[in-house]
């Protein structure tokens, strides 16, 4: 349920556009930091905020890239607590000062660092084609690093130089797996805006739809007992309140096509709802009676032509084929 809500906001933000860099970071960094009481809401905000900003990215248009560039960011950490560990170990002064032990520790942490940038190269890898379970077990071994780089110096009662970076690696790391849990209730792999709009139109379709078969129960319910003689409306009103439960039915299946990236059928069912509100509006009402479905038959009509469009419009490979 919570899933499912999280999702429908989700799509929401997406369709109004307010999902824009700011909003997207500060929702899924409150979700974040609920999710896991370790990860500061703060430093998440202000981690990704600061990175959007400094590289002069695109905003982060979907959840799925917020993870992406969360899993970035650490890689990028990584790859300068590398050169910071090699630098206190290079300087003579710094050097001096530390413990035999200390020392060793540090080597153990630079080498803990330094495979933790080829295991989030794989985890970006990974993630990027979707095997989230590959990226969650390198993010994983990622967060390992630092947690044992930090202990090492606690065993033998030592002060780790690093224990702030440490802290902040392992936040970023933590987020990164609660981002990727997240993008695994975006059912769409490759959720773009366009396509959670297109998700949009057609449960809009599908609540215009159902609310006609009711608005058509009602009016049947009203004239079947006093209004024996209209036969032919009511007769009329039966086969669009068919019609209707069908076109219902067809609007959940392509919303399943569209899910398992079935465009083509996604299509010739949207395509099959809209013939059926143009058949119940011309069929039966004769030309001096006018449907009592006019306006129902108009919006559902105009609904799924706006979310084949955007269908159309969120799908390259039927953009590039057709004329
Ligand atoms: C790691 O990233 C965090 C957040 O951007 C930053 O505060 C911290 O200084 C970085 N650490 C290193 C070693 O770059
Ligand atoms: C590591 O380097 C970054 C930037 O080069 C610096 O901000 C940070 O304080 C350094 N950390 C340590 C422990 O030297
Ligand atoms: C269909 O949806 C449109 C747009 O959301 C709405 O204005 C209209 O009232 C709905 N019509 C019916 C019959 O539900
Ligand atoms: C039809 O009307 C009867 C009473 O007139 C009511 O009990 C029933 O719930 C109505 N059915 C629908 C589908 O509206
Ligand atoms: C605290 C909170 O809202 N956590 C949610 C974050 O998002 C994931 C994925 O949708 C949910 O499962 C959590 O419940």
């Amino acid at each position: 349920m919570l899933k499912l809500s999280f999702l429908l906001i989700f799509l929401v933000l997406q369709a109004t556009n307010a999902l824009d860099d700011h909003n997207l970071i500060h929702l899924s960094c409150r979700n974040a930091s609920n999710d896991d009481p370790n990860i500061a809401y703060n430093f998440c905000v202000s981690a990704l905020e600061t990175t959007c900003s400094s590289q002069q990215r695109q905003p982060i248009a979907s959840l799925e890239e917020l993870a992406a560039v969360s899993i970035e960011i650490t890689r990028s950490n990584a790859t300068t607590m590398v050169s910071n560990i090699s630098n206190i170990l290079k300087e003579k002064k710094k050097k001096k000062k530390l413990s035999e032990y200390t020392k060793a520790c540090l080597k153990d942490c630079f080498d803990l660092y330094s495979n933790s940038v080829s295991e989030l190269e794989d985890a970006m890898g990974a993630y990027r084609s979707r095997d989230l379970d590959t990226a969650n077990v390198k993010i994983s071994a990622a967060l390992d690093a630092c947690v044992t780089c930090e202990d090492q110096f606690g065993d033998r009662g030592e002060k780790s130089p690093l224990t702030e970076d440490n802290g902040y690696y392992s936040m970023l790391n933590s987020m990164s797996l609660v981002f990727i849990e997240m993008s695994r209730a975006i059912p769409v792999s490759h959720s773009a805006n366009l396509q959670g709009l297109a998700l949009i139109a057609m449960e809009l379709a599908l609540e215009n739809a159902t609310t006609t078969v009711s608005t058509i129960e009602k009016l049947l319910n009203g004239t079947s007992s006093d209004e024996e003689e209209d036969g032919n409306d009511d007769g009329w009103l039966r086969e669009c309140l068919e019609v209707y439960s069908d076109a219902a039915w067809s609007i959940v299946n392509s919303v399943g096509a569209f899910l398992s990236e079935d465009y083509e059928m996604t299509r010739v069912l949207m395509s099959g709802v809209m013939e059926a509100a143009s058949t119940c509006q011309e069929g039966g009402f004769g030309e001096e009676s006018s449907s009592p479905l006019t306006k129902q038959n108009y919006d559902l009509f105009q609904l799924c032509g706006i979310a084949l469009c955007i269908v159309h419009a969120s799908t390259p490979a039927i953009r590039l084929n057709s004329p």
